[in-house]
């Protein structure tokens, strides 16, 4: 070997380990970026959709869900006993024979159903959209399914329970979005999961049967303007993200523009609500059932909505009505936060087995409605303001606009209202959104805090507070900064 192929067969380590050395640091030195994997059956669109009926969605606000079906007969009481879970899922209760309740369907015969009350209710609420149980985890279908026995029309009632209130929440101008729970235990294919070859067959068929029935509801309501989906955790469906995927585009084909939350499939990996890639599976985040998000990050820059029960968890009709019941004044702070993070806010209602909504609940849906005819123009077609949170409540921004509004929910005992602005944006008019043409004080008290100034004694009710941004303000103070 010649001297110079010697010298180079000891440099060549020594250069590879420099090579690698630098490899390592330069991955070192790098954001991790974790490796995006290759999805056939993941997220189909990065970000808000931006459509007309998307948008229309987005500026809803507030909603209405409606559970309604056999589980209202018995109102969470069995033989005189109370059961403690959600009304709902009381034939999954160990006393209670699963035939005893299926032959509930002989009892249906809601004969104070008035489809056109429940959305007078409804609109009076100030409610823009209606989610309703077309069939719940029991697998009652309140519409004439042909694919089963199981519905309204085997029932004394017989008639369709979802095509007269499809159609008076139309004519209401409340947008419908069908509910369906993949769930169902009264079909015979159904199971929590897939475990013998038997199940797998029995399985298909129920697969069959769940498209069968999706394209029946869409056909038969091709009003409606989505799908709810729950149920669909059960490791038998969380498999079938090719099938899902598959169906969920067929249905978008069927009806252009149809809006459908994350809940309907998982992706190849069985990941649910957001793919593996962490991109959000669907038009909009439904993982926002009884609670709601804190911070603007928590919702990653998603649509969304928050279903909320009016009890701690009963959706379907509960006699005790126990525990605590949250307050007209609770739910309308849940609906302006739900706003004021870019979310729409549906409050359940749980009507009666004889079609009546209680009580209780048209009371709420009263005082709900009445701050709405003063307010919500703080609600509807509203936003992140790119403002958090502040000790009185909280801010939303009319789309499109510079207009913000201040939704009050603690007023400060000396009424002045400490709000905290942005660097470069000042307040250039205050007023009460009731009573437009007074104009509050508006006192710059530090650099970018102001006082707004609004004795509002009597208030009784959350109010709300508008005014107009001034993005070009240049404070005519100097304020030193302290020294530490
Ligand atoms: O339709 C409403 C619920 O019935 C449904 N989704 C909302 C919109 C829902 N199904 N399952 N879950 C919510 C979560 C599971 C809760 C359970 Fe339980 C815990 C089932 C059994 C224990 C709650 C408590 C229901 C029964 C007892």
């Amino acid at each position: 070997m010649k001297k110079n192929q010697q010298r180079l067969l000891k440099i060549i380590p020594l250069l590879l380990l420099f090579i690698y050395g630098n490899c390592v640091t330069a991955q070192d030195i790098a954001p991790v970026k974790k490796e995006k994997i290759n999805l056939v059956h993941g997220a189909h669109r990065d970000g808000k959709r931006p459509d007309e009926a998307m948008k229309k969605w987005r500026g809803y606000g507030l909603g209405q869900f409606i559970h309604w079906g056999l589980y209202a007969i018995p109102g969470g009481e069995w033989n005189g006993k109370t059961y403690n879970g959600a009304a709902e899922w009381i034939r999954s209760w160990d006393g209670i024979p699963k035939s005893t309740y299926d032959s509930l369907i002989y009892k249906f015969n809601p004969v104070n159903f008035d489809a056109k009350a429940w959305a007078a209710t409804a609109k009076q609420m100030g409610a823009k959209y209606v989610t309703i149980t077309t069939k719940h985890h029991d697998g009652f279908c309140l519409w004439p399914s042909k694919y089963t026995d199981y519905t309204v029309a085997n029932s004394p009632w017989k008639k369709d329970i979802i095509k007269p209130l499809v159609d008076a929440y139309d004519a209401a101008g409340i947008d419908v979005i069908l509910y369906f729970s993949v769930m169902d235990w009264n079909h015979p294919g159904w199971r929590y999961d897939i475990k013998t070859e038997a199940d797998s067959i029995a399985f298909e068929g129920f697969k069959q049967f769940t498209r069968n029935q999706l394209i029946e509801l869409l056909t038969l309501y091709p009003t409606a303007k989505g799908l709810w989906f729950d149920g669909t955790w059960d490791k038998s469906w969380v498999k079938q993200a090719a099938f899902a995927d598959e169906l969920e585009q067929e249905l978008r084909k069927l009806r252009p523009g149809i809006i459908i939350g994350s809940r309907f499939r998982a992706d190849e990996y069985g990941k649910r609500h957001f793919d593996s890639n962490g991109v959000l599976i669907g038009d909009y985040e439904q993982g926002w059932e009884r609670k709601l998000p804190e911070k603007i990050a928590d919702v990653h820059g998603n649509d969304w909505d928050c279903v909320m029960t009016v009890p701690e968890n009963q959706w379907g009709y509960n006699k005790a009505w126990k525990g605590h019941i949250k307050t007209a004044f609770e739910l309308i702070e849940m609906t302006a936060k739900s706003v004021s993070l870019g979310g729409n806010f549906v409050m359940n209602f749980g009507p009666q087995g004889d079609g009546a909504i209680r009580k209780e609940e048209l009371q709420l849906a009263k005082e709900i409605g009445d701050w709405m005819k003063v307010n919500s123009e703080a609600i509807y077609n509203c936003e992140y303001a790119v403002l958090d949170k502040q000790d009185w409540g909280y801010f939303t921004k009319k789309t499109g606009s510079n207009k913000i509004y201040m939704l009050v929910f603690n007023t400060p005992i000396n009424g002045k209202y400490r709000v905290k602005l942005p660097a470069k944006m000042g307040i250039s008019m205050a007023a009460p959104l009731s009573n437009p043409g007074v104009k509050l004080k508006i006192e710059e008290i530090k650099a970018n805090e102001y006082f707004i100034e609004f004795n509002n004694p009597s208030a009784k009710q959350p109010f709300v507070i508008t005014f107009e941004t001034d993005t070009d303000k240049k404070s005519n103070q100097n304020y030193e900064k302290a020294k530490t």
